[in-house]
């Protein structure tokens, strides 16, 4: 049974990479909601709506765990959708960016970027005190960042222009660990280096997300293993582009992309 793994778009690709290379057996269903993209800026109500079908849809595809590769998902309603399937394992990206940022940091100053809904939502800043009260934690949300990445404009110049705009505020916080609280930031990893330099470190939650969706399998006893693995994918508006961004960035022949209607 295969693992499904959704975002509001193409933010997502970066979680499906990280369980690709880490869970090589397991096949993927991957949803994308492009046509109500973004889910950055919508009401709580809305996001947990939009999430419930997606998870319905992935279930018609037998899912045996959902990934939420959505932060906005994850910061605002992933106690709710466990609640309402209760039957299915729900893996987030919160949870892990926060353990990872927790490790990394040496001087307790620990900035995170994300939607206009994470940030405000406040649960990294939260998650991470509540492990460690003398941390001091920078929030930033940078909501262009999000078009610019759908563009395909990752490395573009005005890209780069966008996130020192963002960025280099943050930066003389002196913070040494920065997370990208974003699934759609990690696309940005090249430009957001350039812009500050080697002295931050930049934490992908997907990494710790694949193992820790690894240690689940393995608790519950659904891990797969010889078989090969599939991967499909979903969106709700027009494939092309989740075709050609997929493609690139997973570095895997996607040859197939549905547009389905869920809700
Ligand atoms: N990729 C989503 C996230 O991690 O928050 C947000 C994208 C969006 O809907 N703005």
């Amino acid at each position: 049974r295969p693992i499904g793994i959704f975002d509001s778009g193409v933010g997502g690709l970066t979680v499906v990479k990280a369980v690709m290379e880490r869970l090589k057996h397991e096949s993927i269903v991957y949803f994308g909601d492009t046509a109500r993209v973004p889910y950055g800026s919508k009401s709580k109500e809305t996001v947990t709506k939009f999430s419930a079908q997606i998870i319905r849809f992935l279930e018609t595809h037998d899912v045996k765990a959902i990934v939420i590769a959505c932060n906005t998902v994850n910061a605002n309603c992933i106690e709710e959708l466990r609640a309402m399937f209760p039957h299915l394992p729900i893996e987030g990206v919160v949870e892990p960016g926060v353990r990872m940022a927790l490790k990394e940091t040496r001087n307790n100053r620990i900035g995170i970027i994300g939607t206009e809904a994470t940030i405000a939502s406040g649960k990294y800043p939260y998650l991470l005190k509540q492990q460690n009260p003398n941390l001091e934690v920078f929030g930033k949300a940078c909501p262009l960042f999000v078009p610019l990445v759908e563009e395909g404009w990752a490395n573009h110049s005005i890209t780069k222009e966008v996130v020192q705009e963002y960025l280099l505020p943050l930066a003389e916080k002196n913070i040494d660990t920065l997370i990208l609280g974003c699934t759609h930031y990690p696309m940005l990893t090249q430009t957001i280096g350039e812009v500050l330099g080697d002295g931050i470190t930049l934490i992908n939650p997907a990494t710790e997300a694949a193992f820790s969706l690894k240690r689940l399998l393995k608790s519950q006893d659904m891990q797969t293993e010889h078989t090969e693995a599939t991967y499909k994918f979903y969106v709700s508006d027009h494939t092309c582009r989740m075709q050609k961004m997929a493609q690139v960035f997973l570095d895997y022949p996607v040859e197939y992309v549905e547009k389905v209607d869920i809700e």
